[in-house]
């Protein structure tokens, strides 16, 4: 798909060896048995993640398809240690959740801007022959190898993190909406599926407060199948603190239309339900006064409702408002958004699913790998510089 916005990858994740302790006795002049003094092999670089508030998408993680830490340097004579092999970040958008590609497991995901969470661990280096000396054997001839690196084949997966996600069909005036009420300016026609992309945008609130919104494609019945953008966009709508249906006034039946759009929520992730809701009956200029009565008396009565027009501004602050004021519904309440937010149950992929998944998102090829275990190899040549002449000594 011609698009910036990635909100799906799949990259290699490879830690680093730990260095190979050394096997040497000390030599010098006039000192004939020095004793061992191989030092100990450097740990392998770790992989990190770290939330980056400046990275909205993961486009640049489909230029860097493996993320390869360094190997730790082998121990040397003299004790002296291997260098530690140099750690990876990668920095992803707050809101990445990762999966590994292969099972589907969920394994975490990076909510804060400047949260690290440790990916792979480098392994650790071997000890020197030094370690090893007894009473018994006081010039071991023997180091400890370096702990192998580990290798992992990850999917990341954005969620958007946004304080209101806006749930409807298309046409429904969404984007209208957040042009009307952020410095965002989401394409708006009078055609469905005019938004293909997810964007957010901030809206002020008054005394300059304000929170984040963000525009998803519509939904239609059977999105949770996978019909329509489906899959691909409802996930984005899994983070929000608050969810704001919107449905034309204009529809032919309000109450169904809601229905449906819950239905797939529930469908497509039971804990959607749990969320707080708004209703705006949208492109309310084309409703009389009588004719909004009339529908207002049959609207679902498990969530608050505004009838709205972001055309001419009709209950646009009274829905700001609203909004604000669930958003900050009591202050636990808050707490607990966002501690939903953290316990957020991400499901593990299923396998049958995931290659599915990968096809659709253009991710089902395997990724090359650069080996560079043939450099490994000269590395170790060099060791039998310091390995060897130890016969010599002895
Ligand atoms: N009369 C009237 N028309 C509106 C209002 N809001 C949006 N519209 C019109 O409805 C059509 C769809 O608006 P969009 O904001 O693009 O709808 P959307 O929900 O973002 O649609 P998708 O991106 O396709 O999901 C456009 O022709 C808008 O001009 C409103 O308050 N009053
Ligand atoms: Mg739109």
């Amino acid at each position: 798909m011609e698009t910036n916005f990635i909100d799906y990858v799949k990259i290699i994740c490879r830690s680093g060896k730990g260095g190979r302790g050394s096997m040497h006795m000390h030599r010098a002049k006039y000192i004939p048995n020095g004793g061992p003094d191989g030092g100990d092999g450097g740990r392998g670089g770790h992989v990190y993640l770290r939330g980056n508030r400046n990275y909205w998408t993961l486009l640049h993680l489909r230029y860097e398809r493996h993320v390869f830490a360094s190997h730790g340097g082998n121990g040397g004579k003299n004790g002296s240690h291997g260098a530690d092999g140099e750690d990876r970040y990668i920095d992803v958008p707050c809101g990445t959740v990762v999966y590994d590609a292969e099972t589907g497991r969920f394994i975490c995901d990076v909510t804060e801007d400047g949260q690290v969470v440790m990916l792979l661990k480098g392994g650790r280096g071997g000890m020197g022959n030094k370690h090893f000396a007894t009473s018994t054997n006081q010039a071991p001839r023997f180091a400890q190898p370096g702990e192998p690196m580990q290798e992992l084949t990850v999917i990341m997966e954005l969620k958007m993190l946004a304080d209101v996600g806006l749930v409807g069909f298309p046409n429904a005036g969404k984007s209208t909406l957040v042009n009307a009420v952020s410095s965002a300016h989401p394409k708006i026609a009078g055609y469905p599926f005019t938004t293909l992309e997810p964007s957010v945008g901030v809206v002020s609130y008054r005394d300059n407060r304000s929170f984040v919104m963000a525009d998803i494609p519509g939904i239609i019945e059977g999105a949770s199948e996978g019909k329509g953008l489906g899959l691909r966009f409802l996930r984005h709508i899994e983070r929000n603190a608050l969810l704001l249906f919107m449905i034309p006034g204009d529809t032919d039946d309000i109450r169904h239309d809601y229905d449906v759009l819950m239905n797939e929520l529930a469908t497509y992730n039971p804990d959607m339900l749990e969320k707080r809701r708004v209703l705006a009956v949208t492109k309310a200029d084309l409703l009389d006064d009588e004719l909004m009565q009339m529908l207002e008396a049959d609207l679902p009565d498990d969530l608050p409702h505004l009838f709205i027009s972001a055309v001419t501004g009709f209950h646009i602050t009274e829905l700001k408002d609203l909004l604000w004021s669930q958003l900050n519904a009591e202050e636990h309440l808050h707490y607990a958004a966002s501690q939903a937010q953290q316990t957020l149950v991400h499901r593990d992929k299923d396998l049958n699913t995931l290659q599915a998944e990968l096809e659709d998102e253009g991710e089902d090829e395997d990724i090359i790998i650069i080996d560079e275990d043939d450099i490994e190899d000269l590395e170790e040549l060099d060791d039998l510089d310091f390995v060897e002449p130890m016969d010599d000594d002895r």
